[in-house]
């Protein structure tokens, strides 16, 4: 199978990781760079290591770990906790940035000057909206009416309900083949969002406007009631079941020509992890992996007529 089982040092250097990811957000949050992608790195270090992880001398001889990060290990081990990440997560600052990055469209240049210019909440930044001292485009103003729902992660049985939806919408169109990628299909018991990868059933090349014509009979539907971003195979928008008490969700569509199909499902699926690893390890062999194919050096395409295929022509366990 395809889980997101840990496969390094087991749950001590789990713990250690999520430290440091955690510290690797806030550190984004903080728009420090640097930092941020430093806790990345070790992060997934600690993660891939083999063997457990007793001191930070020990963890220096990985590589992506120095000696700043030596100390915290010492720290993390002793106590299970970092100081200084008990205090960032109390810091006003990036309380505030945590709430303004909830919204749809709101990156970290955008949350860091909303802050400075006093606006720390998503109920202030409503305010600011309202009275014309803040200026959101279309997709954001989604973004902050719906900031609440979306925050919210989509139950698996859910998801279940949407896939079901999204198929009964595709009745009376062409046919089409349809997939529902991203963290449900590789077993997530909760999700972020609906992703969605659709093709034509019976013919190869180009989509046209399958995409066009499946987000139409959606929105008809009423299953769609918003757009954030709209382009010829790449769809983003919200969309709510009907039924009481349902909230709105973030849906992301795909629209790929069937040759390229199984391509796409595996990059869609991710993790994002995974497909940095695979394409690495395409790399490895000269050639190049992308959502749409796998070229070798000499420019000849892998065909794949499963997911399996891909695996196989890298070398690589399904
Ligand atoms: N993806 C990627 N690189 C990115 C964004 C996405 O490889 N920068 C791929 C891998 C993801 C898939 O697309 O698994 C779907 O993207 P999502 O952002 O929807 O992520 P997930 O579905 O994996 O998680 P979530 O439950 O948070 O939606
Ligand atoms: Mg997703
Ligand atoms: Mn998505």
């Amino acid at each position: 199978g395809r889980g997101d089982a840990p496969s390094g040092g087991g749950s001590a250097n789990e713990r250690l990781a999520d430290i440091f990811e955690e510290m690797s957000v806030i550190m984004n949050l903080k728009k420090e760079r640097f930092r941020s992608s430093a806790y990345d790195k070790a992060a997934k270090a600690l993660r891939a290591h083999a063997a457990p992880i007793l001191s930070g001398a020990q963890a220096k001889s990985i590589a992506g770990i120095g000696g700043g990060m030596a100390r915290r290990i010492d720290e993390a081990l002793a106590r299970g906790e970092l100081a200084e990440l008990e205090a960032l997560r109390r810091d006003d600052d990036v309380l505030a940035l945590r709430s303004l990055r909830q919204v749809y469209g709101v990156g970290p240049v955008r949350a860091g000057a909303l802050v400075a210019a006093g606006v720390r909440s998503l109920g202030a930044l409503r305010e600011a909206v309202a009275e014309g001292r803040v200026a959101l485009d279309g997709a954001q103003r989604v973004g902050l009416r719906l900031a609440e729902e979306l925050a919210c992660k989509v139950p698996r049985d859910e998801v279940a309900a949407h896939e079901a939806a999204l198929r009964a919408a595709a009745e009376g169109g062409p046919p089409l083949r349809l997939v529902v990628c991203g963290s449900y299909r590789r077993g997530k018991a909760a999700s972020g969002d609906i992703d969605a990868l659709i093709t034509h059933a019976h013919k190869d090349g180009p989509c046209g406007d399958l995409l066009g014509g499946f987000i139409r009979s959606l929105r008809a539907a009423g299953y769609v009631t918003d757009d954030l971003a709209f382009g010829s195979t790449k769809y983003m928008g919200v969309c709510r079941l009907p039924g009481e008490g349902m909230l709105h969700r973030r849906l992301d569509v795909r629209a790929v020509p069937r040759e390229n199909f199984h391509y796409a499902t595996l990059y869609f699926t991710g993790s994002n992890t995974l497909n940095v690893k695979m394409r690495l390890r395409a790399i490895e062999l000269g050639w190049t992996l992308n959502e749409y194919r796998l070229q070798k050096a000499n420019g000849e395409c892998v065909p794949a007529s499963s997911e399996h295929d891909i695996f196989e022509a890298l070398g690589m366990p399904y």
